[in-house]
């Protein structure tokens, strides 16, 4: 950035259009390098006195013209971000004229061009970059959108809503003309031109109306899009079933694209898909990748309602739409496998990117204050955050009471773009529950911490919790105040059952109980206790918070063997896990000889042998899965990235060895003969196989190399082959260079099987990897233009490979630096997401702190670094 620092949007800035815009209608003549767009605006006063300002942003202006005349260049203002035009009296019929140029627009922001065909992308401030025109949320209208461009090329020409025209054009065009009956924001268009294959399929809704469903992708994808097809039609009937919600219109566009910034676009009708969100076949997609569809597919459709319908007034409510859809997909995906599971692995998720980020210097509230750059903040605190703010709500409502705040919700704030308060004013009115107490989540950052103790009175049969809660300042929020926090707990007897929990005066007695924690410290106490209990906290993980229990070894085991809550049980495990194992950190760092507790080994001994006699095989490998190395670093005041890896790798060997012929068994007892099958069944016992397998293979065992490379070698599927793949990247043995160089040619001409082999290599442990990804950032597959591939790459060795990534030379920073450098000028969104891996940078040793910030120096110093980038690395630095 020219050292001028960019302009702050605030939230108490925010102001209502002074105009509406009932109409626009969009003319598309599309060409590569030359577009021409047509933009006519039906325009109307509100407000008095006020010009009227357009975004626009890389436009070229070719005409404006109001009322049918031409409005002279004195008579508007035109700058690098918009167009002010002055004199709209009341009504006006607005047309502007715009060039752009697809083909150069590496941003991927706007109209561009991926694998030859045009599609857009527009959220958040995308179609400033197509014409001139009011990109907020607030501005809802119509649009007509007319297309033409030249058939052979472009057979299939697409935007949102309803075909109302198409034909011949001029020479060897064709046009068509597509209308959206439904009013909405600029940042929910979308156009796709391109030679597309199409899956089709159909959809009868709940009051009957048939809906055509299409997934478009290039042609030689068009046999992997079934998934996502069977994805759509569970998402649209569980939509109807749990949350009433029917769709409005008689078609349903999938596009899938291979250049995208992020995940998938919701725009009204007509989604438009990373590949790596559509595709999945048996052989080229994991189970991870078909769970990840399923859910990415829901995700986008649930936004019809929860998003389009109802959008957001401003983009600080962007949690609004995010927050609300990702815990509807996250029910969805529970009612569509297992529940437990589910749970563990959202907040697996939560732990790992969100706790982060709100415990560092980006930290920000679900509803943030301001922002420089509002592509910075669609962040897992938006996202992942918000939906465990919605899910207490649910938590502290019941869900009887929140579906009947949805519908009103629904009713309220149909065709309106709306407030969080307005959400939790909804939710309140229908529930009668008081929830302004709760609504601090919304403007509170940082995470909750809760202090447990507990009190057994043998003589009063008593039993009393006390639990303390505190929140670290974040940046600019020096002060935190107490949270309404859903608490949800239950004890356990001696024999591993649910006690009853009588509170005060009250005749029913649940076996898991709900605590409002509302104040700095309060206590709870149960009556009738006849023994002194094992308490089971925070259970399903009832709020985003960070516990402090204090529990022993013993009550750990014994919650990870009988813990009725199926997320207390795997929560006890590595809560085990973890203080052992920042133990061993210690004994490694002091020279003391590592040994692994008894009482650990057991307990992963008896889960593994209740995974072969009824537990649930995906709960079971969780179980059996070791904290995260950057998990563990969360839990340290200063991150000590060798310690951890020491004592990682001594605990999975340690493992491996004391448990080899369980591990074993295990691991033949869940080969399965049958053909591949995407069920809970069939994926529990791939997960459970392949945890096995990598306990035996990082042991250094021969036979397990063996086995390891004859499943690479045998699998027909992908996850099978991967997760041998995975093994290996990590072996210094001869096979290891074979095996990368066999997957290499076999997936060749598969961009979503190779971003998993860059990804793979890029998260080695061995001490060659930094090499390794410096040469393959030069490997003819690797294109710095798809995002994707800097994903797979620089991505997944600097968020996925903590031991290399630091390595003390500080090659792993350079890396990082260099990537963000080459891609801010060509594609600042994703260059400053990368950037992102440098926010951890005070927790680390004081060598590793002085090369990280000379690294972000050295990014602040290119001169005019986007505005993206200038935000995360300046907050990076606390300026
Ligand atoms: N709403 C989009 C994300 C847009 C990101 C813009 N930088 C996808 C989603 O959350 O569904
Ligand atoms: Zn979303």
């Amino acid at each position: 950035m020219d050292k001028a620092a960019p302009q702050i949007t605030n939230l108490s800035d925010y102001q209502p259009y002074p105009f509406s815009i009932d109409q626009l209608d969009l003319m598309f003549d599309l060409g590569e390098a030359d577009t021409i767009v047509t933009a006519k605006m039906k325009v109307s006063r509100l407000d008095h006195g006020q010009s009227m300002f357009l975004d626009g942003e890389d436009l070229e202006l070719l005409s404006v013209r109001m009322d049918g005349l031409p409005v002279d260049e004195t008579d508007y203002v035109l700058t690098a971000t918009g167009l002010t035009l002055e004199g709209i009296d009341k009504g006006a019929l607005l047309e502007i004229v715009t060039r752009v140029n697809p083909q150069d627009n590496t941003q991927l922001s706007g109209l561009y061009k991926s694998s030859g065909n045009f599609c857009t992308q527009c959220e958040a401030e995308g179609f400033r970059r197509i014409t001139f025109y009011p990109d907020r949320p607030d501005v809802l209208s119509k649009f007509t959108v007319r297309i033409v461009a030249e058939k052979a090329d472009y057979p299939v020409l697409l935007s949102n809503g309803n075909l109302t025209e198409e034909g011949a054009g001029q020479g060897t065009t064709h046009y068509v003309v597509w209308e959206d009956p439904f009013p909405k924001p600029a940042y929910l268009f979308a156009l796709v031109a391109g030679n597309l294959a199409k899956l089709e399929d159909q959809f009868t809704t709940c009051s009957g109306r048939e809906v055509a469903l299409r997934i478009y992708s290039v042609q030689a994808d068009s046999d992997k899009c079934r998934h996502a097809m069977d994805s759509l039609k569970k998402a649209m009937r569980w939509d109807e079933d749990v949350f009433g919600l029917e769709y409005d219109l008689d078609i349903y566009n999938i596009v899938a694209v291979s250049d995208f910034n992020m995940g998938a676009m919701e725009n009204k009708s007509l989604n438009i898909f990373n590949t790596s969100c559509v595709l999945a076949t048996p052989a080229t997609a994991t189970d991870t990748n078909f769970g990840a569809v399923e859910s990415v597919v829901a995700h986008e459709y649930f936004h019809n309602w929860t998003g389009n319908r109802i959008t957001c007034r401003d983009w600080f409510q962007l949690s609004l739409k995010e927050g609300l859809t990702v815990f509807r997909d996250q029910l969805f995906s529970a009612d569509m496998g297992s529940s437990a599971v589910q749970r563990i692995e959202d907040v697996r998720m939560l732990r790992s990117r969100q706790f982060p980020e709100d415990a560092g210097p980006q930290a920000h509230p679900i509803r943030p204050d301001s922002y420089m750059e509002i592509n910075n903040f669609y962040t897992a605190t938006v996202y992942e955050k918000g939906a465990e703010v919605i899910r207490m709500i649910h938590t502290i409502l019941g869900p009887e009471k929140f579906r009947a705040g949805m519908d009103q919700y629904v009713r309220d704030q149909d065709g309106r773009a709306a407030t969080c308060d307005d959400f939790v004013a909804a939710m309140m009115a229908a529930s009668g529950v008081d929830l302004d107490h709760f609504k601090t989540w919304y403007h509170q950052a940082g995470t909750p911490q809760i202090k447990f103790s507990a009190d057994y009175d043998p003589a009063r049969q008593t039993y009393t919790m006390t639990v303390e809660q505190s929140t670290d300042p974040t940046p600019g929020q020096p002060v935190k105040l107490p949270l309404h926090i859903p608490f949800t707990v239950g004890l356990l007897g001696a024999d591993g059952r649910d006690m009853p929990l009588m509170m005060d005066g009250e005749n029913a007695a649940p076996t898991t109980r709900v605590l409002d924690l509302t104040e700095h410290k309060q206590s709870f106490t149960f009556s009738g206790i006849t023994e002194k209990p094992v308490p089971s906290l925070l259970r399903g993980f009832s709020a985003p918070v960070i516990l402090n229990a204090n529990y022993s070894r013993e009550d750990l085991a014994f919650l990870m063997a009988h813990d009725s809550d199926a997320f207390s049980r795997w929560e006890a495990g590595q809560s085990l896990a973890t203080e052992i194992m920042l133990e061993l950190v210690e004994k490694h760092n002091s020279g003391n000889e590592m040994l692994l507790d008894a009482r650990f080994v057991k307990a992963i001994r008896l889960t593994l042998e209740e995974s072969n006699s009824g537990l649930a095989k995906s709960f079971a490998a969780l179980a059996v899965t070791l904290p995260t190395p950057s998990f563990l670093a969360q839990q340290m005041n200063v991150i000590d990235v060798d310690g951890i890896y020491q004592a990682h790798r001594f605990v999975r060997t340690e493992l491996a060895s004391q448990l080899g012929n369980l591990l074993w068994l295990i691991y033949n007892d869940n080969m399965s003969g049958e053909p591949f099958e995407f069920s809970a069944q069939a994926v529990g016992q791939r997960q459970l196989k392949n945890t096995a397998l990598s306990y035996l293979v990082s042991s250094g065992s021969d036979t397990a190399l063996r086995a390891c490379l004859k499943q690479l070698h045998a699998a027909d599927n992908m996850t099978d082959e991967l997760a041998a793949l995975s093994m290996l990247t990590h072996l210094e043995v001869p096979e290891r260079a074979d095996a990368f160089e066999h997957f290499y040619e076999k997936w060749r001409n598969d961009a979503l099987v190779l971003d998993k082999w860059f990804a793979v290599q890029a998260t080695s442990e061995r001490s060659d990897t930094t090499d390794q990804v410096m040469n393959l950032q030069k490997h003819p597959a690797y294109s710095i233009r798809n995002p994707n591939k800097v994903r797979a790459l620089v991505g997944a060795f600097t968020s996925g490979n903590p031991v290399r990534f630091h390595t003390i030379d500080g090659a792993g920073y350079r890396i990082l630096t260099d990537t963000v450098l080459s891609l801010d000028t060509l594609n600042p969104q994703v260059a400053a997401r990368l950037m992102g891996g440098f926010n951890q940078w005070r927790r680390y040793d004081i060598g590793r702190q002085s090369l990280m910030s000379d690294e972000i120096n050295r990014v602040l110093a290119k001169p005019g670094l986007s505005r993206d980038v200038y935000e995360i690395a300046s907050k990076a630095l606390g300026n």
